[in-house]
């Protein structure tokens, strides 16, 4: 009797034990799209993932899998870089265009399949082809194992906070006229905190400014 009470244990530990140790996968869908974005009193069309700039925080624990299927809607190559990811035999999935993979092209699709092992803290990730990472750029967020906490006090709130720029022009534009030129790149026309240049300009600002509400419990 016993003895069948230890096989069974036995049996649950090793189907669930290496699910605890492996953790889980996480999907996300990256579907590379053209949007109109109005910023500084200027509508210009940017390359986004899924409509958004900064595109979908991506979040993982550690030790979790993490799949992104990424689909090109646009007329650009592209391809997405999991900037600071250890890439542990899974190289393939990296994304600088060229040197890691193919690019994606257009009308084709990818899954960057890569697990996420030794590391926790928020990373980023963008396009790593052309300037395209001007708007397709993102966070991802890696937790501790369900389980361990926090290297310091647990935080009230956490709010990802994203620093980028905003030029009013087309950004290939920019560059390539600095190819062409041999000159340095014309600069930004803003910093952006989230995507937001902030209320510089008083009459059009409706998508200037950056809110977090937060409930301070
Ligand atoms: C797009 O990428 C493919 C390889 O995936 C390459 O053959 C092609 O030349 C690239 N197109 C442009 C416009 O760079
Ligand atoms: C992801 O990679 C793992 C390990 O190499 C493999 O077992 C799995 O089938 C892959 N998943 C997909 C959806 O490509
Ligand atoms: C770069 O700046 C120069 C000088 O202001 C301007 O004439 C040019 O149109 C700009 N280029 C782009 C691509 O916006
Ligand atoms: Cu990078």
């Amino acid at each position: 009797m016993e003895a069948n009470w230890i096989r069974a244990l036995m049996v649950v530990g090793f189907i669930f034990f290496p699910l605890l140790v492996q953790g889980r996968v996480r999907h996300y869908n990256f579907n590379v799209v053209m949007k109109k974005a109005n910023r500084l009193c200027a509508t210009k069309s940017i390359v986004t993932v899924n409509g958004h700039s900064p595109g979908p925080t991506l979040y993982a624990r550690e030790g979790d899998t993490v799949l992104v299927r990424v689909v090109n809607h646009v007329k650009y190559n592209v391809s997405i870089h999991w900037h600071g990811i250890r890439q542990l035999r899974t190289g393939w999935a990296d994304g600088p265009a060229y040197i890691a993979q193919c690019p994606i092209q257009p009308g084709q699709n990818y899954v960057y399949n890569f697990t996420i092992t030794g590391q926790r803290g928020t990373l980023f990730w963008h396009a790593h082809i052309l300037w395209l990472r001007a708007t397709v750029h993102g966070a991802i967020v890696i937790l501790p194992k369900r389980g361990v906490p926090y290297p310091f006090p647990k935080p009230d709130v956490e709010q990802v906070v994203i620093l980028g720029e905003w030029w009013k022009s087309d950004t290939e534009a920019v560059i390539n006229e600095a190819l062409k030129s041999g000159l340095a790149p014309n600069v930004s026309d803003a910093h952006t905190i989230n995507g937001h240049p902030g209320p510089i300009s008083s009459s059009c600002h409706t998508q200037d400014v950056f809110v977090a509400v937060y409930e301070i419990k």
